[in-house]
């Protein structure tokens, strides 16, 4: 039986990585919510994981009784647990280099990921444009995803980045509802495989969670007050 911890669907955009790539790839699993009340030693969240994931945060997976953390790690098991899913390019080099585009959005893309957190429900597009105009490292990230999902798109072929589904789309997927909320200007191209990743089954039913959600974190909103 494969567990997956995650938090709130509407801001927890590690959580929607591994939990869009066992939906989209008809993995089953049982789904442990654990509400974002706070990140403080003593708060509900650290106790629900504790014994768990040592470094207190989620998406964990359980399977069989063995724990496995940071989205990574748990893209890399399941893709082993499960080879006929092909979750990962079946070419080598098309998996290298899969491999290399969800590390370097794991560890990269700092400026676009601190000043536009994911926030499913809202619309933020002034927030969005102060940001594209005041901060070149916005800019700077903007313009290197745009390049690197055009030419994946124009080097694959489509539909996804690396023709099927693969682990780098579900990887990508919050960026996409980043790039959404606050309305960054992208071409054609990008806008298209936005939408085509926005209408995968694994991401409408993760959206339509988070949108039912309706639950307002304030320490997860720095540009609203309320909903
Ligand atoms: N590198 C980790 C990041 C996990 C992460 O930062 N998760 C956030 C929620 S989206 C969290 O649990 N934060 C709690 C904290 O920072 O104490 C991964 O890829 O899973």
């Amino acid at each position: 039986m494969v567990q997956l911890y995650i938090a709130n669907k509407n801001y927890s955009s590690w959580s929607m990585r591994p939990w869009v790539l066992l939906r989209q790839a008809g993995i089953d699993f049982e789904e442990i919510f654990v509400r974002f009340d706070s990140f403080a030693p003593d708060s509900q969240f650290k106790a629900a994981l504790k014994g768990i994931n040592p470094a207190g945060k989620v998406p964990v997976l359980v399977h069989d009784g063995l724990a496995v953390w940071d989205s990574l790690a748990i893209a890399e098991y399941v893709a082993e647990q499960f080879p006929e899913k092909k979750l990962w390019p079946t070419d080598r080099a098309a998996r290298a280099r899969a491999r290399s585009v969800c590390a370097d959005m794991h560890s990269g893309y700092l400026g676009l990921r601190s000043a536009c957190p994911m926030n499913i429900e809202a619309q933020l597009p002034d927030i969005g444009a102060l940001a594209l105009r005041d901060k070149p490292a916005v800019r700077a990230d903007l313009d290197r995803l745009c390049n690197l999902w055009s030419g994946l798109l124009r080097e694959h072929g489509g539909p996804m980045l690396f023709s099927d589904f693969s682990v780098a789309d579900a990887y990508f997927a919050p960026v996409v509802m980043r790039l959404n909320t606050y309305v960054l200007p992208v071409p054609a191209d990008v806008r298209a495989y936005m939408d085509r990743v926005r209408a995968l089954p694994s991401v409408k039913a993760w959206t339509l969670g988070a949108l039912a959600e309706q639950d307002f974190i304030d320490f997860e909103e720095p540009f609203r007050l309320h909903r």
